[in-house]
C-alpha cells in the first residue's frame, strides 16, 4: 500500500559502459529500463530509466557512456543511495571513477558495490577487480560498504543483493525538510487523454492534489491534476518520493528535463551564485578566474563563468569559494551541490555546496563577502535558527520551540533570534512567537491564489468575508497570520477591502446577458411594489435557479436588502419606509408596530422584520411595546 508514511528511497545506479547496469536492474526487478529503439539497438542506455523494487524502492538507471554524464548526473542528484557496478572482465575503468567522484560531490549518504559479470571470469580474476575497488573506494563514502559477487545473466548473487539494497534502505535516514514544495524535473511525458505528466523525486515539502505550483524559470502557474508515486494514484506526495504529476492545461513543449516545480513565489531563477568549489586533484591543470564551465544543479547543465573570490586561481586538490555567472537562468537553492564540468572536452572536475542564490555582483577578494560565506559554510547559529522557522510555514513558533528543534539553550535562541529580528529576517509577533519573513512572502502568494479562485468560482461576488478566506486557505494557517499578510497586501494595494469583504486588485463582477436580462426583471418585481417585496422563493420558483445567483449579487452590492430568511427589500423601499417613519415618529415621537404599520400601509409579515432590521441600523429602537427614532434619544 503506497502512503506518503510509507518509507521510501531512491536508489541511483552508477558505472561504466556496458558493465551491466541496465541487466542488473532487470534481474533486480524484472523490468527493462532501456526502452527507447535507439537505446535498444545499440545496446547502450542513452536515457534516465526508472523501475521499483517493492514498494520501497525505487531505481534510477543511468547511462555509463562518457557523452552522457549529464544524463548521469541528473539521474543521481537527491537519489538516498547509490549501487556502483564494476564488471569482472574489465574491472575499474574511468567512468568508474568519475561516477563515483560525481556521488562523492552530489554528496549522497550512502551505497552498495556490485561486481557483475561474475560468470565469464575465474574466480581468481574476481578477487583482483575487488582489491582494486577497495583501493578505489578508499576514503569515500563507499569505504565501508560489502561488495556483492553477481551475475545478471546466470541470476547468482542477485537474490543476496536484492535484500542487501532493501536492508540499506532501511538505514536511510530521513532527509532535513525546508518544507517548502520543489522537486527538479528529470522525465517529461504525455498520456493520451490527461496531457503533460512532469516526474521527478522531491527535493522537499509535499504536494497536493489541485495545489497550484510554479514551473521554472518560466514562473507559471499551474494546477495539479493527478499525482502518482511508483505508479499509484495518490492525493499527496512527500519529500523523497519519485512522483509523477499531472499538470493542467501544459504543454508538452513548454516543460523539459531540469526545470523545476515549486511552491509559487518562492523560488526565483537566477544567473548568479555564489558557491563553495572543491577541485579535484585528478584536474589536469589550475581553474582560471572567469573560464567558463558547466555546472550541473539539479537536473539541469547550464555554462557559466567562475569568479573565484579567495585565490589568484583554483590548484587541483583545493577548495575556494566562487561567483558563478549563468548563461541561462538556474533554480537553486542554499545547501544545494553541484557538480562542476569542463566545457570541452567534457570532463569532471570538481563540485561543491551553494551558499547564496540571490547574491550581488562581488569583486574579488573582499573580506566582508567572504567572512560572511564563510559564515554561510559553516553553518551561522543564527541561519540554522532561521532554518527551523523557515520549516514551520502554517504558524509561528515560540522561542522555546525553535530552541528545542535547533537543539540549542533558550538564551542563545533568544539572543539569535534578537539580531534576526534586526535584520527584519524574522516577525515576532505577540506571546513571544516568532515567524520567518520569507515564509510570509509565500503566505502572499497562498493567500493570492485563494482569492483568485474564489473569484473564478464566484465571478458574481464582489468579494470574501476575512473568515471564509481563512477557512478556505490549504494549507492551514495562523489566523494572526493570515491578518499580518493581508494587512500588507491591502497596504500594498494588492488586496482591496470593502467593509468586511476581500477581493484582489481590480476584480470586477461582470454580468452575462442573460444575468443582466434577469437582474432587470428581479429589480422590475422588488420596483414594483417596494413595500410589499415578493418572497425570495417565488422569484426563483418563477424565473429559475439561476436569479438565486443573480439576487445574491444583488444583495452582496446592496441593491437588495436582506431583512430576513426569504425577505429582501429594495434600497429604495427601505429609504422610502425610513422616510414616512420619520414624519411619523418626529410627530408622535413613538409608535406601537401597529400604528407604525397602518402608516406605512404594509402587511404585517413585512413590517416586523423591516422595524426588525431598522433597530438592528439603529435607525430606530425599540421599547417594550414602542418604537422611537434613534436621534431623538
Ligand atoms: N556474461 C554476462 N554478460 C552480462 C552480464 N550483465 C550484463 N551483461 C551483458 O553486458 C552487456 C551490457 O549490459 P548493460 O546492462 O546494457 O550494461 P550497462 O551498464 O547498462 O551499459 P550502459 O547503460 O550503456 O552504460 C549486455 O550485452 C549484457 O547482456 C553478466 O552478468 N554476465
Ligand atoms: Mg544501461
Amino acid at each position: 500500500m503506497i502512503s506518503p508514511h510509507t518509507r521510501h528511497v531512491v536508489m541511483g545506479m552508477a558505472g561504466h559502459i556496458d558493465h551491466g547496469k541496465t541487466a542488473i536492474v532487470k534481474a533486480l526487478t524484472g523490468i527493462d529500463t532501456d526502452r527507447l529503439k535507439e537505446e535498444k539497438e545499440r545496446g547502450m542506455t542513452t536515457d534516465l530509466g526508472f523501475a521499483f523494487l517493492g514498494d520501497e524502492v525505487a531505481i534510477i538507471d543511468v547511462p555509463g557512456h562518457e557523452r552522457f554524464v549529464k544524463t548521469m548526473v541528473a539521474g543521481v542528484t537527491g537519489v538516498d543511495l547509490a549501487l556502483l557496478v564494476v564488471a569482472a572482465d574489465d574491472g575499474v575503468m574511468p567512468q568508474t571513477r568519475e561516477h563515483l567522484e560525481i556521488l562523492r560531490l552530489l554528496n549522497i549518504p550512502r551505497g552498495l558495490i556490485a561486481v557483475n559479470k561474475i560468470d565469464i571470469v575465474e574466480a581468481a580474476w574476481v578477487d583482483m577487480v575487488r582489491s582494486d575497488i577497495q583501493q578505489l573506494v578508499k576514503g569515500t563514502f563507499l569505504e565501508e560498504s560489502p561488495i556483492y559477487n553477481v551475475s545478471a545473466v546466470t541470476g547468482e548473487g542477485i537474490d543476496e543483493l536484492r535484500r542487501a539494497i532493501i536492508r540499506e534502505a532501511g538505514m536511510v535516514r530521513r532527509r532535513a525538510d525546508k518544507g517548502v514544495f520543489r522537486m527538479p524535473i528529470d522525465r517529461v511525458f504525455t498520456i493520451k487523454g490527461f496531457g503533460t505528466v512532469v516526474a521527478g523525486t522531491i527535493a522537499s515539502g509535499s504536494i497536493h492534489l489541485e495545489d497550484t505550483v510554479e514551473l521554472l524559470p518560466i514562473g507559471r502557474s499551474l494546477r495539479v491534476r493527478g499525482l502518482q508515486v511508483h505508479d499509484h494514484p495518490v492525493q499527496e506526495s512527500v519529500i523523497g518520493l519519485r512522483t509523477a504529476i499531472n499538470l493542467q492545461g501544459l504543454e508538452r513543449e513548454v516543460v523539459e528535463r531540469g526545470n523545476v516545480l515549486g511552491s509559487p513565489g518562492y523560488f526565483r531563477s537566477t544567473s548568479m551564485m555564489d558557491a563553495h568549489l572543491v577541485y579535484l586533484p585528478t584536474a589536469p591543470a589550475p581553474l582560471q578566474h572567469r573560464t567558463r564551465i558547466r555546472v550541473h544543479i539539479g537536473t539541469t547543465e547550464v555554462v557559466a563563468r567562475v569568479v573565484i573570490l579567495d585565490q589568484e586561481h583554483l590548484k587541483p586538490g583545493r577548495e575556494g569559494f566562487v561567483q558563478f555567472h549563468f548563461e541561462q537562468p538556474i533554480v537553486a537553492d542554499e545547501g544545494d551541490r553541484f557538480v562542476l564540468r569542463s566545457y570541452s572536452p567534457l570532463q569532471t572536475l570538481g563540485g561543491g555546496t551553494v551558499l547564496d542564490v540571490r547574491p550581488g555582483k562581488h569583486r574579488r577578494f573582499q573580506h566582508d563577502v567572504l567572512d560572511r560565506l564563510q559564515q554561510i559554510l559553516k553553518g551561522d547559529p543564527a541561519e540554522h535558527v532561521l532554518q527551523q522557522l523557515q520549516r514551520n510555514l502554517a504558524a509561528p513558533l515560540t522561542a522555546g520551540d525553535i530552541a528545542r528543534t535547533a537543539g540549542i539553550p533558550p538564551e542563545t535562541c533568544r539572543h539569535h533570534l534578537a539580531s534576526l529580528e534586526e535584520r527584519s529576517r524574522v516577525v515576532h509577533f505577540e506571546g513571544d512567537t516568532w515567524y520567518a519573513t520569507s515564509n510570509t512572502l509565500i503566505l502572499r502568494v497562498h493567500v493570492l491564489e485563494a482569492l483568485k479562485r474564489f473569484h473564478q468560482e464566484n465571478p458574481l461576488r464582489s468579494g470574501l468575508p476575512g473568515v471564509e478566506l481563512h477557512s478556505r486557505m490549504r494549507p492551514a494557517i495562523d489566523k494572526r497570520l493570515l491578518a499580518f499578510v493581508l494587512d500588507d497586501l491591502c497596504r500594498d494595494g494588492r488586496i482591496v477591502k470593502h467593509g468586511d469583504h476581500l477581493a484582489c486588485e481590480g476584480h470586477a463582477v461582470s454580468l452575462s446577458a442573460d444575468q443582466k436580462r434577469l437582474k432587470d426583471l428581479i429589480l422590475q418585481k422588488y420596483l414594483a411594489a417596494p413595500l410589499a417585496p415578493p418572497g425570495v422563493k417565488d422569484i426563483a420558483a418563477e424565473l429559475g435557479k439561476a436569479a438565486e445567483k443573480v439576487i445574491a449579487y444583488l444583495t452582496e452590492s446592496g441593491e437588495l436588502i436582506h431583512l430576513e430568511e426569504d425577505l429582501l427589500m429594495h434600497k429604495n423601499g427601505i429609504a422610502e419606509a425610513r422616510k414616512r417613519l420619520s414624519v411619523y415618529l418626529h410627530t408622535h415621537r413613538k409608535g406601537t408596530t401597529s400604528e407604525l404599520r397602518q402608516h406605512l400601509a404594509m402587511t404585517r409579515k413585512h413590517v416586523v422584520p423591516l422595524l426588525e432590521y431598522l433597530d438592528r441600523i439603529a435607525f430606530t429602537e425599540r421599547h417594550e411595546e414602542v418604537r422611537m427614532l434613534k436621534e431623538d434619544l
